[in-house]
């Protein structure tokens, strides 16, 4: 038998979208208040349809972080759009985000519709925005059909509870779609792999991030002594090899410690993190390795 839930309790999916960068999943952490997405400087950092929930008294928001909106040109850039558009078809709600401070003035060729549905705009990164921007831009999102177009800055948490409110208030009423105290229905290894992954896009220039994927081969819980988490970081060519372990493997050394840090406080208790470093040839292009390593432990 279900649990009773509140009456005009309210719950739904919500999709958050925008081009490469824009602050989603800093959006989303945000929304969670705990930092369930990686984030970097960088964009195509999301590579997942990643569901966070936010659960009230009489809501349950399912939050999707989802890659960047682009044209794809290559097989892993086709599967992460994707990702993508299935968390556009599952949703109730959709928030499409755009960079206050690089703002577009006309509605974006690959926005999603927001005819059928519930559809909100967001500004974000308002704190570091040119204020003369903001009412154009606000104004190309209405014309699109977002609204209400909402001012905010992920970073900083401004205009992020009156979001929540809106987000909220635009759910639909029903039951919730899973228990109350869930935050996402991804397993350890996923977030794992993700860390590591977040630590590669800190310390690494240039290509390799995006030449660059991660699987947790060995996850072993070893009480009382630390887990052991055996991590592939696998690459597309011998020299990316060598630049990811670096003289004397020092760059994978910090990898490492900076990733292990960041497992350890996601787990709440202490992890002997190992990373090996694999050559799969030209992997982005091989849909079956992609299917394989990237989406297919899930
Ligand atoms: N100043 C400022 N920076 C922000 C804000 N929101 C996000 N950022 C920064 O923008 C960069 C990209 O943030 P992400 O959250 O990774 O962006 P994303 O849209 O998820 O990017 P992809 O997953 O690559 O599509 C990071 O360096 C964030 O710290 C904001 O409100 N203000
Ligand atoms: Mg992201």
């Amino acid at each position: 038998m279900s649990e009773p839930v509140a009456a005009n309790f309210r719950a739904g999916y919500v999709a958050i979208v925008g081009e490469p960068n824009v602050g989603k999943s800093t959006l989303v952490n945000q929304l969670l208040g705990q930092r369930l997405a990686i984030v970097s400087p960088r964009p195509q950092t999301t590579r997942h349809r990643l569901l966070g929930i936010l659960n009230g008294q009489d809501y349950q928001a399912v939050l999707l972080d989802t890659p960047g909106l682009m044209s794809p040109r290559y097989a892993l850039q086709r599967l992460m759009r994707r990702e993508t558009e299935a968390a556009l078809d599952d949703a109730d709600v959709i928030v499409l985000i755009v960079d206050a401070s690089d703002p577009i003035n006309a509605p974006g060729d690959d926005w999603p519709s927001s005819t059928g549905r519930r559809a909100l705009g967001v500004l974000n990164k308002v704190d570091i925005a040119d204020k003369e921007l903001l009412l154009p831009a606000a104004a190309a999102l209405a014309r699109a059909g977002f609204e209400p177009v909402l001012m905010v800055s992920a970073l900083t948490g401004d205009g992020v509870e009156r979001l929540r409110a809106e987000l909220i208030a635009a759910l639909p009423e029903g039951r919730p779609f899973f228990p109350p105290d869930m935050l996402s229905e991804r397993p350890e290894r996923f977030f794992v792999a993700e860390l590591v992954r977040e630590a590669i896009f800190h310390r690494y220039g240039a290509e390799v991030p995006y030449c660059t994927t991660v699987a947790v081969e060995e996850f072993r819980e070893r009480s009382p002594s630390k887990d052991y988490i055996r991590a592939v970081i696998y690459v597309e060519r011998e020299s990316q090899k060598a630049i990811v372990i670096g003289r004397g493997g020092r760059a994978l050394r910090q990898v490492g410690s900076w990733a292990r840090r960041e497992v350890e406080q996601l787990l709440g208790r202490p992890v002997f993190l190992e990373l090996e470093v694999r050559v799969a040839e030209g992997w982005r292009r091989k849909e079956r390795f992609i299917r394989e390593t990237v989406y297919g432990r899930e």
